[in-house]
């Protein structure tokens, strides 16, 4: 290769090298911003005059965190849920936060941890799309917003709304 061959190949690599870098970066920063993903939302359909109603998704924090607040525009009212015995009854009481384990998958699923949503504004029906907005709380007390487009299914045998609170 010819000296001047050879200095213009370098200037291309360094820029493609700092075109890489740029781009590294990049991705560093939005996997910084966007540190929790959700899956698989869903929200059981309710009947008319039905004021509650269960959300239910996949939540993965990739650092680690906490989820401490839901809302959505049909609820007058959201709250993280957990099932727990009260002596040999099953009941949901509310949670202040809900522990996302770093890079595990914490299933918010019938029967366990699940978003209630109450005082619904509306009745929610099959194929619908109800917006839920999650606050997760990191480690380093920073908190991330995570809207979710949660799809409703129509209600089925194992009805979340007729559950006792
Ligand atoms: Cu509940």
């Amino acid at each position: 290769m010819n000296p001047l061959a050879h200095r213009i190949d370098c200037r291309i690599r360094r820029r493609v090298r700092a075109g890489l870098a740029a781009a590294a970066l990049l991705t560093l920063a939005g996997g910084a911003f966007a540190q929790t993903t959700v899956t698989d939302a869903w929200v059981r359909g309710t009947v008319a005059q039905q004021r509650a109603s269960g959300a239910f998704m996949k939540i993965t924090s990739a650092q680690g965190g906490k989820l401490v607040a839901v809302s959505s525009p049909v609820a007058g009212v959201a709250e993280v849920h957990e099932m727990a015995m009260d002596g040999n009854t099953m009941r949901m009481r509310a949670i202040a936060a809900l522990d996302l384990p770093a890079g595990k998958t914490v299933e918010l699923k019938s029967g366990g941890y699940h978003v209630m949503l109450m005082d619904l504004k509306q009745q929610l029906q099959g194929g619908q799309t109800v917006p839920l907005t999650l606050v997760i709380e990191g480690k380093d007390g920073k908190r991330e917003i995570v809207e979710v487009r949660a799809r409703v299914r129509a209600l089925g045998a194992d009805a979340h709304g007729g559950m006792k609170h």
